[in-house]
């Protein structure tokens, strides 16, 4: 297994890109995480809020060093109900302030909501790289239709 690092803003470097990957509960993080790593460290599966703690990991590519964090999936605020899961949240939010780039995972098979705009903003407000990745994709029936809900999500960014 690969070391388990945090990287703190202070100590990153040129050569080591720091992301966090975000999104809603079961929208796919800890999938695309292990896939990265290619090793099965976050668990994955069907029932919502499964990860309930911070899983940092790193590969390299190009002598680049990729740092990678996996989160606990992000959900409205009145849909919280234990301070356990606000104080992961809390955890979140700060940890988007040290990293370089956010990935932020949608459940494609579900409606986009508000949740996923005030997600992307965490991350463009605090002037980082957000990349959004549409998962489950391969779910999807009408490709051609999905690529118009896409697009009219991207214009309301
Ligand atoms: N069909 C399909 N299923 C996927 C894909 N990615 C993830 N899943 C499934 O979706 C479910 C949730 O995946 P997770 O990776 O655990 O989701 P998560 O976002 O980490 O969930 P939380 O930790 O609860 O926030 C699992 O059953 C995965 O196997 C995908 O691209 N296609
Ligand atoms: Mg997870």
């Amino acid at each position: 297994m690969k070391k388990q690092t945090f990287i703190d803003s202070d100590e990153s470097n040129t050569n080591e890109i720091n992301f966090i990957i975000v999104g809603k509960p079961n929208s796919g993080k800890s999938t695309l995480f292990n896939n990265l790593l290619k090793e099965d460290i976050s668990p994955t599966g069907d029932e919502y809020g499964l990860t309930k703690t911070l899983f940092t990991n790193s590969f390299e590519f190009n002598d680049i060093k990729f740092v990678i964090h996996d989160t606990p999936g992000l959900r409205r605020k009145n849909k919280i109900y234990d301070k356990d899961e606000t104080s992961r949240n809390q955890k979140v939010l700060k940890l988007i302030n040290k990293i370089d780039a956010t990935l932020l995972l949608i459940d494609a098979t579900e409606n986009f909501t508000k949740q996923d705009f005030r997600i992307a903003d965490l991350a463009l407000d605090r002037k980082k790289i957000l990349f959004i990745i549409f998962n489950k994709f391969d779910l999807i029936e009408d490709k051609k239709e999905f690529r118009n809900e896409i697009e009219n999500f991207r214009n309301k960014l």
